[in-house]
Formats: structure tokens, sequence, C-alpha cells
């Protein structure tokens, strides 16, 4: 790739055409007459984000408006297809709001200066001012921008080989005025580094999003094939990036996509995408052939497997004829493929590829495998390097970056350099799962460039990541960037404004892995707020320390996976949850981090060049930033700085979350220089990051210095631990909830501890003595109102002045209220026959059909059950089923209440209804993981008593929980 090369052209004088061609463009509001004047800061339109980098705001510099005008004002383009005409329409669009003035195409140039666009093909203008041999350097998807003076006259030449290269081109120029970069001397020429260049969407269909936080998907589905402008607008953004391709359904999908009705909207939708360069592609479910197709296999040597995807395939390409091919999660994570058949993975892409090949289409095969946590760093390493070269032409194997999850830090995967015969592509995440969410500003690009330098030294020095995914390494067909995108329905796409940045920054990268971190940060902000040096360096900065920032306060030295459960719903990897994690970051009382090494570890070392390994396998001579990944060390070894490890997670949290104050202080000083709305609306969203990152703070140095019990030199402290988080509480009884006081004082200290209950509560306040380092357990009466309820609590600690980690999620309790079984017509604990039970509750199981003396069991369809383990004695475990089942129930005669509680310790909670004498009484809304709700549904016995049946059911292909359900006589009124 040549990127930037600056060249001379001396052209003789051509006669120029004369018509001028309007395309009917529409002209933004944004062009006024030009006023010469800057638009006073306190008077900035209110922007919502919509327009993220493609801002074209107009110049605000008189004498630089005065120069872009007389060399852009005149747009001259002599035809061309589609992507031409999208290139034209957005420098029409671009230019009227840059320039002030309204800029349409016209197909000759009388003026003495005038912007140029097209291909040698289809235009004699393009033909006389770039030589035919620049042009045949840039391929398919390469340009020039170029100015060019020739008899007195100055051509801004925006060039190209093929359509696609003008559209490039044409953001190309665009990016460079809003940017305010002179022309006069400009003279590039950019090729793209990967022909794969991917947005990886893991959207379903239901409109969810798994890890999304931008709102729901804007693929509409229900509307499909009827198009909206944010489809435009979308492959517009996309086509600014130089992204040539979307995977538009989550990696964990439904085989449907493959069939109608789904074609007819995924055409319509690759009309759209079509027109800005941009192919369509889908995930498929390697079971398709039996969940579509109706076989009964989906073994990829089987012939009929075979014919299935090869009619599938002909049927999409009928309808999508530049149909780009497969994305396939197989065999990870409970997804289907070809292990399933004693095949390997190569068989199974190999299946899908076969079907594509004569379509031109290719399978991109995800590297992402891990069937235990002790064997997740290794397995994609041990399961793909076997198959090299066995993959066909027409499959790229995607490689995570690193070799977990996109946690904060990993070091590079060993799969890089490792498949020389294998094509493979690098994929990002550019979604936040991992990194804060949409909540957190946290600029990943300084990541992904640590990453993409690494060097694999696989095939000897300088074959780095990105030398590997760029197919300068090893001669691959195939290979490229994915990245899981961050966009949803918000109106700015990605939740917050700053997120944006890193949608920006992969596409940047992925087109060119050299450019800087700072480079590009400086260029989204300038494109998105503007180019007020002031606002450019202060919004730099904030990008550019953003990850170590959130480094500091979360996971320290490569800690990682510290958000709670691994297998969380949608809201999951968010918040610290250390205690649940402790399979990856291997803590306890002695030391932290996880061995990774040959010599005493899992020997995920060995899986580097030699010269890597080395340096892994040894905690004095490895990254340091990695330690903790690769190495269980004791809480008191020493970093090269001197500090202890122990004493440096207390250092960096500390420092970490005070600098996210110190951000929001940053950006107080640009309140005037950035619109009000986006000011306040990025001013929130620090307020709730300084919040998040004193939880992280608080939630971890506890953590460590309950399991270290190791002092802080710098900082003392109380803490409140509540053993356990998850507790039930008895209702209109004296309950006594554990809160462990910790002091980490230098002292002995008096302490007394409060609990916050909700109104209505009661509780009092319970005094200790706690020695210096010891944590002593203080019992704290509490007592709910009798109704069933669930409610957070929080113990705090307190000693004269001494300070508390306030923050710590570990000083708080998440109780469910239940009333005793004494007080209870019915008091029904649900789970299998194997899960214990509450106290005097009832069991409710799948075995428990209808009986007259218990009053209460199923009639007719009998449920599920799951025992998660996880949570109280109530909450752990469930009924559950997909189809509705009936709990018939006897009541007294009278009033009286039914109390259903609903959730799931783990995973996200669709829906449970409940319906009685076919009338829905109850319905809960969808639940995230560790979310639960009670169901309230008024009864009558009547004058005798009589028996009710509750029919329990979910939404169409959703499944209910009941975790528990009791019925109480209601008192007199
Ligand atoms: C799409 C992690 C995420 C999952 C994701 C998976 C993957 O496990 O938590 O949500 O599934 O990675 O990349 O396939």
């Amino acid at each position: 790739m040549s990127s930037g090369i600056r060249r001379r052209s001396l052209l003789s004088a051509a006669a120029l055409g004369s018509t001028a061609a309007s395309l009917g463009l529409s002209v933004p509001a944004s062009a006024q007459p030009v006023l010469g004047t800057k638009p006073s800061a306190a008077t900035l339109p209110a922007e919502d984000g919509y327009d993220l980098w493609l801002r074209y705001r107009r110049v605000e510099d008189p004498g630089q408006l005065e120069r872009y005008r007389a060399a852009l004002g005149t747009l001259v383009w002599q035809g061309g297809g589609p992507l031409q005409q999208s290139a034209v329409e957005e420098l029409g669009r671009g230019l009227t709001g840059l320039l002030g003035t309204r800029v349409a195409p016209r197909i000759s140039a009388p003026s003495p200066a005038a912007l140029v666009v097209g291909t040698a093909k289809s235009s004699a203008l393009i033909r006389e001012l770039v030589p035919a041999a620049d042009l045949a350097e840039l391929g398919d998807e390469g340009y020039v921008v170029r100015r060019v003076t020739r008899r007195g006259k100055h051509f801004t030449v925006v060039a190209a080989h093929a359509d696609r290269g003008v559209l490039y081109g044409a953001f190309h120029l665009l990016r460079l005025v809003q940017t305010r970069r002179p022309l006069e001397q400009v003279d590039l020429m950019e090729r793209p580094a990967t022909p794969l260049r991917m947005a990886n969407h893991w959207d379903n269909d239901d409109g969810s999003i798994e890890r999304g936080y931008a709102g729901r998907s804007f693929f509409d589905w229900e509307k499909l094939p009827q198009l909206d402008t944010r489809y435009t607008d979308y492959a517009r953004v996309l086509a600014s990036l130089s992204i040539n391709g979307a995977v538009i359904n989550n990696v964990n999908t439904p085989a449907d996509y493959l069939a109608e009705p789904f074609l007819t909207k995924l055409a319509a939708l690759a009309g759209v995408l079509r027109r800005y360069g941009v192919a369509l592609y889908v995930t498929a479910n390697f079971a398709a052939p039996i969940d579509l197709g109706g076989l009964d296999t989906a073994d990829p040597f089987d012939p009929g497997v075979r014919g299935w995807w090869t009619k599938q395939a002909a049927e999409i390409y009928g309808k999508i004829e530049d149909f780009g091919g497969f994305l396939v999660k197989a065999n990870s994570e409970g997804r289907p493929g070809p292990l399933d058949y004693g095949r390997t993975h190569a068989d199974g892409a190999n299946l899908l590829a076969g079907a594509l090949r004569p379509y031109g289409g290719i399978v991109m095969w995800r590297a992402f495998v891990h069937d235990s946590d002790e064997k997740w760093d290794r397995q994609a390493y041990l399961d793909f390097t076997p198959l090299d070269g066995k993959f066909a032409h027409n499959a790229v194997v995607q490689i995570k970056n690193g070799p977990i999850d996109f946690q904060v830090r990993e070091p590079a995967h060993p799969l890089f350099g490792s498949l020389p015969r294998t094509n493979s592509m690098i994929e990002l995440q550019v979604t936040q799962e991992y990194t804060g969410h949409a909540t957190h500003l946290c600029y990943l690009v300084p990541q992904w460039k640590e990453v993409l330098d690494f060097d694999t030294l696989k095939a000897g020095e300088g074959s780095t990541v990105a030398r590997v995914v760029t197919g300068r390494v090893h001669s691959y067909t195939h290979f490229g960037f994915a990245g899981v995108m961050n966009f949803g329905d918000a109106r700015n796409w990605t939740g917050s404004h700053l997120a944006a940045a890193n949608t920006h920054g992969y596409g940047r990268l992925a087109w060119n892995p050299d450019l800087s971190a700072q480079d590009l940060a400086a260029e989204w902000t300038r494109m998105t707020f503007g180019n007020d040096p002031r606002v450019v360096k202060t919004v730099s900065a904030l990008l550019l320390d953003s990850w170590h920032t959130y480094e500091d306060y979360t996971s320290p030295l490569g800690t990682g996976y510290l958000t709670h459960p691994p297998d969380a719903s949608v809201a999951g990897h968010f918040d610290p949850s250390p205690t649940t994690t402790t399979q990856f970051h291997t803590s306890d009382r002695a030391g932290i981090g996880y061995d990774r090494t040959t010599a005493t570890g899992d020997g995920f070392t060995e899986l580097y060049a030699p010269a890597t390994r080395d340096a892994y396998e040894s905690p004095a001579n490895c990254p340091e930033e990695l330690l903790l990944f690769l190495h269980h060390v004791p809480y008191t070894h020493r970093l090269a700085s001197g500090t202890t490890v122990i004493q440096h997670i207390y250092d960096t949290h500390f420092s970490g979350a005070a600098r996210v104050a110190d951000m929001r202080t940053e950006w107080e000083g640009l309140r005037r220089r950035v619109d009000h709305r986006r000011f306040t609306d990025v001013h929130r969203q620090l307020g709730e990051q300084i919040t998040e990152a004193a939880k992280w703070r608080d939630t971890l140095v506890a953590y460590w210095f309950d399991l270290s019990r190791i002092r802080d030199e710098r900082r003392a402290w109380l803490q409140a631990i509540v053993a356990p988080a998850d507790t039930v509480l008895l209702g209109g009884e004296r309950n006594e909830l554990p809160v462990q006081v910790l002091n980490a004082t230098g002292s002995g200290l008096r302490t007394v501890t409060t609990l916050d209950v909700p109104e209505g509560w009661r509780s009092e306040e319970a005094a200790a003595y706690v020695a210096s380092r010891e944590g002593q357990t203080v019992k704290m009466p509490v007592v709910p109102p009798p109704t069933p309820a669930l409610a957070t609590l929080h113990a705090r600690p307190r000693s004269g002045a001494v300070p508390v980690l306030d923050a710590s999620l570990r000083s708080l309790a998440k109780a469910v209220v239940v009333p005793p079984a004494a007080r209870c017509v019915h008091a029904l604990d649900a789970g299998p026959d194997s899960a214990p039970v509450l106290k005097d509750y009832a069991r409710l199981s799948p075995s428990s059909g209808w009986h007259e003396g218990a009053g209460f069991g199923w009639v007719g369809n009998t449920p599920d059950a799951t025992d998660t383990g996880l949570f109280d004695v109530v909450r752990r475990d469930y009924v559950r089923d997909s189809a509705p089942a009936v709990l018939r129930l006897k009541l007294p005669a009278g009033r009286c209440t039914a109390h259903l509680l609903t959730g799931d310790p783990n995973t996200l909670n669709r829906s449970l209804i409940v319906r009685v004498d076919g009338i829905e009484r109850a319905r809960s809304e969808q639940l995230d993981g560790r979310e639960f709700t009670w169901l309230r549904i008024p009864l009558d016995g009547g004058s005798s008593g009589r028996e009710v049946d509750l029919e329990l059911s979910a939404k169409e292909d959703e499944t209910w929980h009941l975790s528990a359900c009791v019925v109480v006589a209601d008192g007199p009124a």
C-alpha cells in the first residue's frame, strides 16, 4: 500500500465541456451566504449527534473559506455508475455545507479552478489530468486526490481506476476540508491495506443487540423490505470509513436469515448498501440444513447437506447478486458445528465455502472457541493450527485480537502468524462489552494499535499482527478486519457521542493500520466537534488517555475478567464482580494472577515464538502490563518501579478514578466551544463514569484488601462486606444480616454500622471494635414489611473521620423478602427436586403433580427445572418451560393474593405471563440476568373456597421462569 505519496503532474491543456448538469441535490440548512464572521460560540446550534463525523458545517475562517470556495466551488463530473453518483451526491452535500454555497455537479469547468472527480473510463477530463499509469496502480478501491495546475487553471482532482475509489476519494477530500487541510499542494494516493473491512453486527431479529449499548437494532425486520433513510445514512457512514462489508446479524443466530421472508428483506437492504460499496453478508447457523431444510443432519460430509447449502446459495445469489458470504460461529458457546459430527472446523468452513465459490462469496469462520475456562486461552490455537492449509481458498479464519474475549488488556492472539497457509483476519470489538459499555469513555484505538504492532516473530522479525492480517507476511487470498459494531437505534448511533470515536478509529485503521492513535483521535474530534484548537487538544487528550484510565480503575496489570458472570445477559460485563470470576484472575490470600507459564502453569506461553515465550515465561521480563495475565505472584511482588503489586493496585485504582473527575473538569472547559446539547450529554456521561469508577475502585480495593490484608501505604479506610450479598429475608420478622466490617487503618477502631433500608423497614445500628487489618462480623437487625418485595440494602460502617469505601458493591445486599410459611395459604419454593428449599416452604418441582391433599400442583404439562447454584435458596433455582403449564391452587374462602417471583441469577429472562380463567392477569417485562420481579395477582376463594388454575406461559419462542409462588390471605380492608 502506498499512502500519501506526493506526485507532480504536468499535463497539456484540454478543451473542456461546458454544459452544467445538476443532480438536484438538496441544500443543507447550514448553506447560508458567507458572512465572513466566526459564529459566536454561545450560539452554536444544538446537535443531536446523528451526523457523527459527517458534519459539514461551514468553514469559519474567511480567508480559508475563500480558498476552499475558489478551489472546490465548481464540481465537474462527467458521469459514472451508481457509486460515483453517491460520491458526487456526498460531495454536493458536503461542500454545500462546508463552503456555505450551493455546489452542484456540472460536466465542464469554465472557471479558473474546479474540483474534478471520476475515473478514466467515465471522464475525458480525468484522462487528461491524471496519467493512466497512476490510475493503474490504484486497484479497485484506491484513489488519488491531487492538485493539478495547467495553463493557469487549478484543478483539484479526485480520480480512481474504479467507481468505488471515487467514492472513497470523495470522502477523503471532504475529510481534508473538515479538518481544514490546505489543498494547494495536495497530492496523495491511497489504497486500502486489506480487501476485507467488515462491520459485524450482533443484532437479533427481535430488535435486541447482544452487547449493544445504543438502544435497539435499527434493522427493522418487521418493516423491511420497506426502507427508510437511516439505512442510507448507515451506508454513507460505512463508506466514509471505506468499510466494504456488513454482517447484519448476530453470530449467535437462528437459521432464519437464509430463507424467505428474510431474503427479500435482505435484498432490499443490500440494494441500499450496494450504492455505497458495501456488500451484505449474513451469519449462518451451521444447523440450518436441519432447522430450515428439514434434514436430520448438518454433517458436512453428508451429500444431502452439501446439496442443501448449494441450493441455498443459489437462492441467495438469485436475490442478491453481490452477496458477500457467510460469517460462522461454530462449536462455540453452545452453537452447532462440524465437531458435532466428528468433523473439523475446516470441514465445516469448506462445506459453506464450496457452496459460495461459484458466486465469488467467502466464508469467515470464527476461531473464538472455548469449552472450558481452563483451556480457554489455548483452545483456538490447539484446534486451528493442526488444520493449517486445510481451509478452502475462499474461507478466512476470523481471530479475536486476544486469546480470551476482548478484555481490557490481553496479549495478541497466538494464532496470528501461526496459520501461514490459512487466510486470517482480525476481529476487534468496537462495542465496549468489557470496557464500560456506552457509559465509560474508553477509546480503544491505542489498544488495537498495540495488538497490530505486536511482532509475532513467527515468520521472522517484522511479522507483526498488522502485516499478517494485511496479507504481507503470508500469501493469503483473503484477509482483513472485522469490527463488532457499537451502533443501535439511538439518535447518535452509539449511545454516547464519544463512543463513536471507536467506530471511526476502527474503520480508519482497517483501511490503514499504520495511522496513529493521535492522528485518528484528532481527526475524529475535528470532524465531530470542530476545529477549535482547544477542543481538538482537550478531546484528543481525553480520548488518548481513556483506555489507560479505565484500565487503572478496573483491571490492573492484565488481571482481566473482573466483570460479573461471563455468561450473564445483556447488561452483563459492566459491574465489577471479582468474587464470581476467580477462575480467571485466581486471586487468593497469597497472591494474584493466572499462571500461564510453561514451567508451572497451563503452558499458554508455549504458543508464542521462542523469544516471546521466553519473555512471557518470566515475571521479571514479561511486559509489566501483562504480568497478572501471565503469572500468579505474591501481592508483595515488586514491579520495576519498586512498588509492590498490591500497592500498585491501590494506587492505580485511586488515581484512575480520580482522573475521571479531572476528565469532566477538562470537558467543562469546553462549555462554550461545543454546542450545548452535546456538551450536556457528554457532561452527564462523564458524571455517570465518575460514579461507576468509584464503584470499581471501592469494590476491587476492598476485595484485594480483604484477601491480602496488606495495608495501603498511602491511604487508610473502613470497608464493609455483606455476605451473603444475595439473601432471603422474612417479611414482618426480625432478620439478622451478617455484615463484616474491615479495618484497613493502622490501629484498632470502635465502629458503628448502619444499614440503609427502604421506607417502611426497620433496622438498628450495630457497634463493634475492629482491630487493625482485621474483620469483625456484626449482625444487623432488619425487619422488612410482610409483603413480598425485592430491595437493596447498603451497609455503612463509620468510625470518626476515617474514610469509608462506600461505593463498594460488596457493601450491598440484594434481598428478596418472602412471607414466613406460617402466614401463607401456600408457600412454594420452585426448582428441581435436588435443590434446597426455604425452611417451612413446600417444594414446587416438575414432579409436583396436582394433589388435592397438598392443595397445589401441575395439571397437564409439567415444566422443566433448573438449579443455577447462584444466589439464595429462593432465587437460585426455578421451574421453567417454553410451553404453557397450569399450576392449580386450592384457595380458602375469601380474598387472597398470589405473588409469583420470576427472574434468573444468570441470563436474560424474557417474560412470565399469568392467565386465570383464560384472562391475562400479570406479565413481567424483560429482565436482565440477576434481575427479579414479583408479579401480584388478586384472587377470590368465594364464600367456601375453590380451586384456581394459574396458566403460566411465555411469549412465542421464549421461556418462562418461576422461582417462588406464595399466596397470602388479604387482611380486613
Ligand atoms: C456473540 C463473548 C460475549 C458473547 C459473544 C461471544 C462471541 O462470550 O460475551 O456475547 O457472543 O463472546 O464473540 O461469540
